[in-house]
């Protein structure tokens, strides 16, 4: 039986790439009436710093838009991993089952981490156990995440396998990735090269989901470009990462190809083509942000979803980790 599982980071204000990448897949999977559970990786966000007054906001905030995105706290389990202890209790198994060599690997740590990896927290090079336990203490099939998440993903595979082969069982699943859609890595609106990211120094490089109106007609119109005309075809876009992201982002805000938005704007310069991508994403982010501020005015009935979500969550986690301490021989009485 399908079970989705994902979650997103309360480190900053959310993007038009978590949007897109992420959330947009959540709702659709949660419409097409598989059990769905989606969470806001408080644990996760620590690995880095965190204020511990913009951590319980941008929590909140996560809550916020997965509602006002269509994510609905009946259909969908909606929680904050640290409400869920069964996440890190599993996730201490995991690092015992995987190899320093593994993440030794993880492109994310190096990225994150930089070049003072001896300043680096222990918790962000162990952050990919952490996920595999999120994902894997629901037996969760599905995991819909944007193509940053793709290494993180086969790590948790490798774990499962690597638990199932160390203890001779058949216990956990090798969980799908679904990373689908034109918008699976939104770049930087400044950096054709970079990924959109919550924690980019520069607010002109996202799109937030917060952004008014003006805001995000003038990051788009900023955004750079080259000065070429825009092509007929996608393959004219090879080596143009900053044209080719702003179509993408056309293409997934539109619900269409990049092929479909080509055939309409090939041929036409980005003075066209921005004023009218910002009224796209103008038209299609408004209603979001203004559902979230509306909801961000009751904090108190968004702690109690995030509660009810955690009791439910907790209904499925706590019987796999009693299994799993069954199978790793933990005395339990
Ligand atoms: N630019 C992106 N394009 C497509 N998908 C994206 N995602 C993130 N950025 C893009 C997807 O959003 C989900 C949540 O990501 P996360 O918050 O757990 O962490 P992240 O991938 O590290 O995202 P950020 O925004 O870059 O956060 P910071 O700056 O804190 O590291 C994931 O499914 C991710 O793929």
């Amino acid at each position: 039986q399908p079970r989705v599982f994902s979650g997103i980071q309360p480190s900053g204000g959310l993007t038009l790439g978590n949007y897109l990448g992420a959330i947009k897949r959540f709702v659709q999977m949660q419409d097409s009436g598989i059990e769905t559970l989606y969470c806001m990786v408080d644990l996760h966000a620590i690995t880095v710093w965190q204020d511990p007054a913009k951590l319980r906001h941008a929590t909140r905030e996560i809550c916020a838009a997965y509602i006002a995105c269509g994510l609905d706290p009946e259909r969908s389990i909606l929680f904050n991993q640290s409400q869920v202890a069964e996440h890190a209790q599993l996730a201490w198994i995991f690092n015992c089952v995987a190899r320093m060599g593994w993440l030794n690997r993880m492109t994310q740590f190096k990225d994150k981490a930089g070049k003072n990896r001896e300043n680096a927290s222990v918790g962000l090079f162990a952050y990919p156990n952490l996920m595999a336990a999120d994902i894997l203490i629901y037996h969760a099939t599905h995991v819909p995440v944007g193509e940053d998440q793709k290494q993180h993903l086969e790590l948790t595979r490798d774990i499962a396998a690597k638990f199932n082969n160390d203890f001779g069982v058949d216990f956990f699943p090798i969980t799908e990735p679904v990373i689908e859609g034109t918008a699976t890595r939104v770049m930087s609106l400044r950096d054709g090269s970079a990924k959109m990211s919550k924690s980019d120094p520069s607010d002109m490089s996202r799109i937030n989901l917060t952004d008014d109106a003006d805001t995000i007609a003038k990051k788009i119109r900023k955004a750079r470009t080259d000065p070429e005309a825009l092509p007929s075809e996608v393959a004219g876009l090879a080596e143009r990462p900053e044209a080719r992201n702003l179509v993408n982002i056309c293409a997934a805000l539109s619900d269409r190809t990049a092929d479909e938005v080509l055939a309409e704007y090939g041929g036409r310069q980005f003075s066209e083509f921005k004023p009218m991508l910002a009224d796209l994403a103008v038209d299609r982010l408004s209603p979001i942000s203004s559902r979230m501020e509306e909801l961000m005015r009751d904090t108190t009935e968004i702690d109690r979803i995030l509660g009810a979500g955690a009791d439910r969550a907790r209904q499925i986690a706590a019987p796999i980790l009693k299994q799993t301490y069954d199978i790793v021989g933990m005395i339990r009485s």
